[in-house]
């Protein structure tokens, strides 16, 4: 996150503090633990993701970019295309969460790991203050399993990821998208560590923060809706995972290398005087 002197209104976070948009989604999140939506782990998860996210530069790359408009064909193509929505996705980003379902006729289904009293109706609240219409997860029918997974991440909704063909997972842990791809789903992921067990699992892996991803992700949707399925299936087809997953490394790579050659003159502008 580098866009300076925004206005965020993010009470104790001056707009001209260097880092103010990442503190200002910090504070958010934080405040959003107290109203239930995200879970404590949730904030461990997201310390974890701003880390590999200040290994890319805190920057969308071209390698994210290509799993971007690979995710949206095969979305395009899918019979029927559900968005697994946990608590810090709907922290984030609950409005392109909701307008990405529109645009992709895909279902939306909250699936949470740590359940608790009233988290469910947190999370159900802020998505629909975003606009939704239609929330699957909420209960209302008998819950399913997923096969091989013994914790509670195997409870889905019949009528959401348990019949769905694509299945978009955001900052998941391993065994649901283990379990997933194990009875033949394919899988989106949106995820920061490019060597999570959800990274390598997952069909598309789009290294990226969700807060720059998902907008850009709608705008993608926006631009190849209407285009020809084979022209969507060869987007997909020519889409490879694991090379996607290198390319995202080594652009990590070369910016420690970066980031370790410079090391000098950076400490020499915030500490005059450091190399003398
Ligand atoms: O709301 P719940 O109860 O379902 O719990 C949600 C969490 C996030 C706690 C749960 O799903 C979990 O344990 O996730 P993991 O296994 O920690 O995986 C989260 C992954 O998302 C990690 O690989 C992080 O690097 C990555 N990540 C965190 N924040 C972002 C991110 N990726 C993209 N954008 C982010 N903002």
């Amino acid at each position: 996150m580098s866009k300076k002197n925004k206005n965020l209104g993010t009470p104790n976070v001056p707009n001209d503090h260097p880092r103010a948009e990442s503190l200002h989604y910090r504070h958010k999140l934080v405040d959003l633990m107290f109203e239930k939506v995200v879970t404590p782990s949730g904030l461990c998860a997201h310390g974890r993701g701003e880390a590999f996210d200040y290994l890319l530069g805190e920057k969308t790359i071209p390698p994210s970019e290509k799993a971007m408009e690979a995710a949206i064909a095969s979305l395009l193509l899918a019979k029927h295309p559900v968005f697994s929505i946990n608590g810090n996705v709907a922290a984030l980003v609950p409005e392109s969460i909701v307008e990405l379902a529109e645009v992709l006729d895909a279902d939306i289904e909250i699936n949470i790991f740590y359940q608790a009293p009233g988290r469910i109706e947190a999370i159900t609240s802020i998505l629909k203050k975003a606009g939704a219409k239609k929330i699957l997860g909420l209960g209302d029918v008998e819950p399913t399993s997923l096969p091989n997974i013994s914790s509670n991440r195997r409870i889905v909704d019949p009528r959401g990821i348990f019949s769905a063909d694509v299945v978009l997972v955001p900052l998941e842990d391993g065994d649901r998208t283990e379990a997933l791809k194990s009875i033949g789903k394919y899988v989106i992921t949106i995820d920061l560590n490019p060597v999570s067990r959800t990274a390598l699992y997952s069909d598309i892996t789009i290294v990226d923060n969700i807060i720059r991803c998902l907008p850009l992700m709608v705008e993608y949707a926006r631009e190849l809706k209407g285009t020809p399925p084979e022209e969507l299936l060869k987007m997909v087809e020519t889409f490879d995972n694991e090379k996607n997953l290198v390319d995202s490394m080594e652009l990590m790579r070369t910016r420690l290398g970066y980031l370790s050659k410079d090391i000098g003159a950076r400490r020499q502008k915030i500490q005059p005087g450091a190399n003398e």
